[in-house]
């Protein structure tokens, strides 16, 4: 049996794990991260796109922001799109900061890539991890090329995703569960197609929503309401354009350009909150903790904000030997959780056909029309999505 003692140990190499153990180390915190997959489908698994300012930050801050800088696409406002018509939510004019478009799986390869500069353990393609000793002597246990393995640390960061087992870890009786399902998902593609427009579009259809994103000046990243069970075998790449250009359409002929789909998904929905993000000496960050709807863009940054409180609370029990800071982490984290998750479901249920009565649609489109009228309704709308500043919570 292979040991390994280190301070914390980090399950999971997604956004949260990395950008944890990247703040960690520039903290002179020593951490060992434990990844169920592969490098290499870490670094291609399709995902998020849109980067709060404070998100990309820290990427900076820790050394990996170099080619976000080169190559994201800062983007100053959005565009709403109801009645075949477009309207600019304005980020600069009304919250004074941006957003940079700038693909998950491209953050990844930069944070792995800087957790090897700077020399720290990273296990790809772990086996039957579990996790014990969580009151007093954490224990993550895997196998790492077949060979038992086991990290001895002070605490054990859960950023293992909403399918790992660091929740599930938890005594039920220990934990409280707050979800919501909704009753439609989203088809999302990735197009060798330029994009139709400069910035995001959200679009409010009868025919259900459509988001046009992008990855680049030449790759376009669509979506559109489905069925959360819906059938990728029913969408031929005809159809799936055929109903892009149907929801997209405006009074004066917008149209997208097409091209070749080089990946295609359905993503179901749900809002999911597990309470408190701590069990003694386990703490749950990013997915582990909270799914939102990926209607504000706000997973990945989420993640990041998390990780961040809780690199702080790391440090200053370090520093100080006291707990404090730990002891409040779930409450702090919690309430910007939630705070995001009202917005998620806000923007989600303002823009989805919800299959409710009539009423319902009219009053979206009420609501629509508020927010593009009403500099107060705009501007909390700007705030939300470009993202609440790290230091209000
Ligand atoms: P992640 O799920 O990214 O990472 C967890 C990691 O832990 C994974 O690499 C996993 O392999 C690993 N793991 C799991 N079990 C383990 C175990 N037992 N042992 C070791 N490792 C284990 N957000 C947006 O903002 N916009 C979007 O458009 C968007 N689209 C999404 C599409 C899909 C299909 C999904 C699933 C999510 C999407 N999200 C989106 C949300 C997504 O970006 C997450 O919020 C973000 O990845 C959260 O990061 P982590 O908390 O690190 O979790
Ligand atoms: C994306 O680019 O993948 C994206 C952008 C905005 C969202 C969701 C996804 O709200």
């Amino acid at each position: 049996m292979k040991v390994i003692r280190t301070q914390v140990g980090i399950l999971g190499a997604g956004p949260a794990g990395l950008l944890l153990g990247q703040l960690l180390h520039r903290q002179g915190i020593d951490t060992v991260v434990v990844e169920r997959q592969s490098r290499q489908h870490v670094e291609t698994r399709i995902r998020a796109g849109v980067l709060e300012q404070g998100t990309a930050d820290l990427l900076q801050r820790v050394g990996a922001g170099d080619r976000m800088l080169r190559e994201g696409l800062r983007h100053h406002g959005i565009e709403l799109r109801f009645l075949g018509q477009g309207h600019r939510i304005d980020f600069q004019e009304l919250a004074g900061r941006a957003v940079t478009v700038y693909a998950q799986h491209e953050v990844i390869r930069d944070l792995i890539a800087a957790r090897a500069a700077a020399g720290a353990p990273l296990f790809f393609d772990a086996g039957n991890t579990r996790i014990t000793g969580l009151e007093d002597e954490p224990r993550i246990h895997f196998t790492n090329a077949g060979a038992p393995c086991e990290i001895a640390c002070d605490y054990i960061a859960g950023c293992d995703g909403f399918h790992g087992i660091s929740r599930t870890s938890i005594p039920p009786d220990a934990l409280t569960i707050h979800e919501k399902v909704y009753p439609f998902g989203w088809l999302g593609i990735l197009a060798n197609a330029r994009p139709a427009s400069h910035e995001l579009i959200y679009t409010h259809h009868k025919r259900g929503f459509a988001l046009l994103s992008m990855r680049s000046p030449v790759v376009s990243r669509l979506y559109l309401q489905c069925a959360p069970d819906e059938d990728l075998e029913q969408w031929p790449d005809a159809r799936i354009w055929e109903e892009l250009q149907a929801r997209f359409a405006t009074r004066d002929g917008f149209r997208l350009e097409e091209g070749s789909i080089t990946q295609k998904g359905v993503t179901a929905m749900r809002s999911f909150v597990a309470e408190p993000m701590r069990y003694h000496r386990l703490f749950l960050a990013g997915d582990a903790a909270h799914i939102v709807p990926p209607t504000g863009a706000k997973g990945l940054n989420l993640a990041a904000a998390d990780v961040w409180l809780l690199s702080q609370a790391f440090a200053d029990a370090y520093r100080t030997g006291g707990q404090d800071q730990l002891d409040r982490y779930s409450a702090r984290a919690l309430r910007r959780v939630w705070r995001v998750q009202q917005f998620s479901w806000w923007m989600t249920s303002l823009l989805h056909q919800g299959g409710g009565d009539a009423f319902d649609g009219r009053r979206q489109l009420a609501e629509l029309d508020q927010v593009v009228n009403s500099r107060a309704a705009a501007t909390l709308l700007a705030q939300n999505y470009t993202g609440l500043p790290f230091d209000e919570f």
